[in-house]
């Protein structure tokens, strides 16, 4: 029990440090993309799209626009948080649930095949 505890918590590390050095080319300034009123306290967004390429802690997801967050459809990455998405591929449908992680980068907490 204590070594697997132990694989968790080296995993969850893992993602971290890849998550704070991971550079997201696209910021979402356009109006409506404000979400400094959100800062204390991250909400969950929900979305749903296509997986266009998988790095190690990160998918780039064509997704369909997001009514909560006031966001167009486009392509982006997002972050992986643990061993989300490890069952997913390229060219897989998804659906996924998504918060803004430090630095203000767009973590995915679960993802699944629609
Ligand atoms: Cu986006």
């Amino acid at each position: 029990m204590k070594k697997l505890t132990l694989a968790i918590a080296l995993f969850s590390s893992i993602g971290i440090a890849q998550a704070a050095s991971h550079e997201h080319e696209m910021d979402h300034n356009m109006s409506g993309h404000d979400m400094s009123s959100h800062d204390m306290q991250p909400a969950m967004h929900q979305g749903m799209g296509v997986v266009k390429a998988i790095k190690a802690g990160k998918m780039q997801i064509t997704h369909e626009p997001i009514p909560s967050l006031q966001w167009p459809a486009m392509t982006m990455w997002f972050e992986l948080k643990g061993h989300a998405g490890h069952d997913i591929s390229v060219g897989d449908k998804v659906h996924f649930e998504m918060m803004q992680g430090e630095k203000k980068k767009w973590v995915i907490e679960k993802i699944e095949k629609q």
